[in-house]
C-alpha cells in the first residue's frame, strides 16, 4: 500500500487565514521524505481552493460562511480521496480547517459499504447552521456527514448520509454547544469525554471504543485528528487552544490501538495554523505524528 498525500488549503470553514498555509509548511517541513522512510508515498498537491471575498461570505447561506466554496473544496478532495482509496492507496489528508472532514469521509464513503468515523477533537463539530454559534463550516462537518443539516452539505459529493450516527466516536471533546449536546443524545453517537478519561484512564475508554468499533462490523475506519485535542500549550499554531487535551504520546496510544485494528483507511490532520505557531512548535509535533503513525501502518504490513 502507498500513502497518497492530499493537501487542503482551506480556512473558509474557519475564517481565519493561516490555516491554508498547513500542508504547504509540512513539505517544507520535509513531510514526504518522512513518510517515505517507511513506505512509499506520491504527493497529490494541494486541491484548488478559489478566491472568495470576505464581504461575500454569507452570500449563500445567511447562518454559513462561504458555503459554496467549502462544498466546492469538498466535493474535489471527496473524489481525490475515493480515487485513492480505489487506487488501494491511503489517503492522508493534511489541512487546512476541519470542514474539510466531510469531504474526506465522503470520499471513504462512496468506496466503502459501511464504515466508521472515530473524530478527535476537543470540539464535536456537529453543529447545523442552527445551532452554530459562530457561521464556521468546521464545526458542521460531522453532523452533514451523519445526514443532519443543511441540505448542500448532507448531499455532497452523493445524495444522503455517509455515515451512521452509531459509527460515529468522537473522542477526546471537551468544548460542546448546546445544539450539539442535544444532537449527540438524540442520534446515539458514541462520546468520549476528556472528562470520562480523565476518570476511567485512557486504556480503559479506548478499550471500550475499540470493542464498540470491532463489534460493528464495519469495513472501514476513517480517523479525522484535529490538532487542538491536545493540550493547549502543545498545539500554539492551531486556531483555538483548549486546555486540559491530550499528551503526544496520549495522541499516538489512540492512533496505534485503531491501527492494531486493521480497518483504518485513511486519515486527517487538520487545523495546523503556521501562522499562529510559536516557531515551529506545532509544525514539528505533526510532522512526528506522522512519523509515528506511517512508521506503525509500516509495523503491521
Ligand atoms: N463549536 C464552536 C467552536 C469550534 C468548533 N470547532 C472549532 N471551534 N475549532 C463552533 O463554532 O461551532
Ligand atoms: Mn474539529
Ligand atoms: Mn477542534
Amino acid at each position: 500500500m502507498n500513502i497518497d498525500f492530499i493537501g487542503v488549503p482551506l480556512f473558509y470553514g474557519c475564517d481565519r487565514k493561516g490555516v491554508e498555509k498547513g500542508p504547504d509548511k509540512l513539505r517544507e517541513k520535509s513531510a514526504i521524505e518522512v513518510i517515505r522512510n517507511h513506505m512509499e508515498v506520491y504527493d497529490l498537491g494541494n486541491i484548488y481552493a478559489p478566491d472568495a471575498c470576505d464581504e461575500d461570505k454569507f452570500i449563500c447561506h445567511s447562518k454559513m460562511k462561504y458555503l459554496q466554496e467549502i462544498a466546492d473544496i469538498n466535493t474535489n478532495l471527496a473524489h481525490q480521496v475515493y480515487l485513492s482509496l480505489h487506487a488501494g492507496n491511503f489517503p492522508l489528508v493534511i489541512g487546512g480547517d476541519h470542514a474539510l472532514g466531510l469531504g474526506s469521509i465522503s470520499g471513504v464513503s462512496k468506496h466503502f459499504d459501511n464504515i466508521a468515523v472515530v473524530w478527535i477533537d476537543a470540539h464535536g463539530d456537529i453543529n447545523t447552521p442552527e445551532t452554530s454559534p459562530s457561521g464556521n463550516v468546521h464545526g458542521m462537518p460531522l453532523s452533514a456527514a451523519m445526514g443532519v443539516g443543511y441540505s448542500t452539505l448532507r448531499n455532497l459529493y452523493f445524495e444522503g448520509r455517509k455515515v451512521k450516527p452509531e459509527n460515529v466516536h468522537i473522542i477526546g471533546v471537551r468544548d460542546l454547544d448546546e445544539g450539539e449536546v442535544m444532537l449527540a443524545k438524540e442520534e446515539n453517537i458514541n462520546l468520549y469525554t476528556m472528562e470520562e478519561i480523565k476518570e476511567k484512564g485512557l486504556s480503559a475508554v479506548l478499550d471500550k471504543m475499540i470493542r464498540k468499533i470491532k463489534g460493528s462490523h464495519v469495513d472501514a475506519v476513517h480517523m479525522s485528528f484535529d490538532l487542538d485535542a491536545m493540550d493547549g500549550e502543545l498545539v500554539p499554531g492551531t486556531g483555538l487552544p483548549i486546555p486540559d487535551g491530550f499528551t503526544e504520546d496520549q495522541v499516538k496510544d489512540i492512533f496505534k490501538s485503531l491501527l492494531d485494528t486493521g480497518l483504518v483507511s485513511s486519515m486527517d490532520l487538520v487545523e495546523l495554523n503556521p501562522v499562529l505557531d510559536k516557531g515551529d512548535t506545532t509544525a514539528d509535533l505533526s510532522i512526528e505524528l506522522i512519523d509515528y503513525v506511517v512508521k506503525t501502518m509500516k509495523e503491521k504490513q
